[in-house]
């Protein structure tokens, strides 16, 4: 980075905080107790999911647009590659409801795109994210899958329910002072990508969660929120003429 731009951008947020300061008349102990909570921020580690929560949704906006979201503070590279039918990694009694998403791969053109590679995350059904939080085992409900030759795919994973921050820490210690509440609607995490096309990340969402208009990272687009369709078993699946499922 330039000096000129750290100049410039360090230089506007100083004077914005300053301006908020000064409007909001913060008196001494405020200040220190800000000075002692940004500390405890960063022992607990919780810097990143400070910053995708409040402001990764501004910078995301700006440079990806329509079709994609923030990352958020738990993508773990290098998730396993998954052999068809597609699994993600589950323990034998994962909670949840099963859950078959298929879709085709497109480029913003509308194209489909044949070998599409889906980089594919989520919380379990108790909030817990693998290989960041205590109690998965390493590596559950992450995996890489292609799409076919028509730039399809179809996985089996679980709805995931609505979710909620990590707590006891400094950032549920900051939602609780403000009086905000800590969830975001479910979601399933994707980084797309393929050969001559810049990768999206984004995650999906659905219908119905009570968190869609109040997601705490303010992440959600109307274009990312998909409609369940409830099958009673695999059989009532091919009935309505859908692809066999693999239970
Ligand atoms: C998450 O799981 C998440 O997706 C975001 C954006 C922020 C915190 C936790
Ligand atoms: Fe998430």
């Amino acid at each position: 980075m330039s000096t000129e731009r750290v100049a410039t951008v360090v230089g506007d947020l100083i004077k914005r905080i300053n301006d908020a300061i000064d409007e909001h008349e913060v008196t001494y102990d405020e200040y220190h107790a800000a000075m002692n909570y940004l500390i405890r921020l960063g022992e607990a580690g919780e810097w990143p999911l400070f910053l995708d929560v409040f402001f990764e949704h501004t910078v995301e906006r700006l440079n990806q647009g329509e079709g994609g979201t923030i990352e958020g503070p738990y993508y773990v590279p290098d998730a396993p590659w998954l052999e068809r039918p597609y699994v993600l990694p589950q323990r034998d009694d994962e909670k949840g409801d099963v859950l078959i998403l298929s879709g085709t791969v497109r480029s913003t053109g509308g194209r489909p795109i044949p070998g599409a590679v889906l980089d594919m995350w989520q919380a379990d059904a108790d909030t817990y994210y693998s290989n960041v939080q205590e109690g998965p085992p390493p590596y559950n409900l992450r995996g890489r899958m292609t799409a076919d030759d028509n730039g399809e795919f179809e996985v089996r994973t679980i709805v995931p329910p609505s979710y909620h921050l990590p707590r006891g820490g400094p950032m549920e210690e900051l939602l609780n002072a403000a009086g905000w509440h800590d969830f975001r609607p479910g979601h399933l995490h994707f980084i797309v990508s393929a050969d001559g096309y810049t990768p999206l990340i984004t995650q999906l969402y659905f219908e119905g969660d009570r968190y869609l208009d109040s997601d705490v990272a303010s992440a959600v687009k109307p274009e990312l929120v998909l409609s369940l369709r409830k099958h009673d078993s695999p059989e009532e699946m091919e009935e309505r003429g859908l692809k066999k499922p693999f239970f």
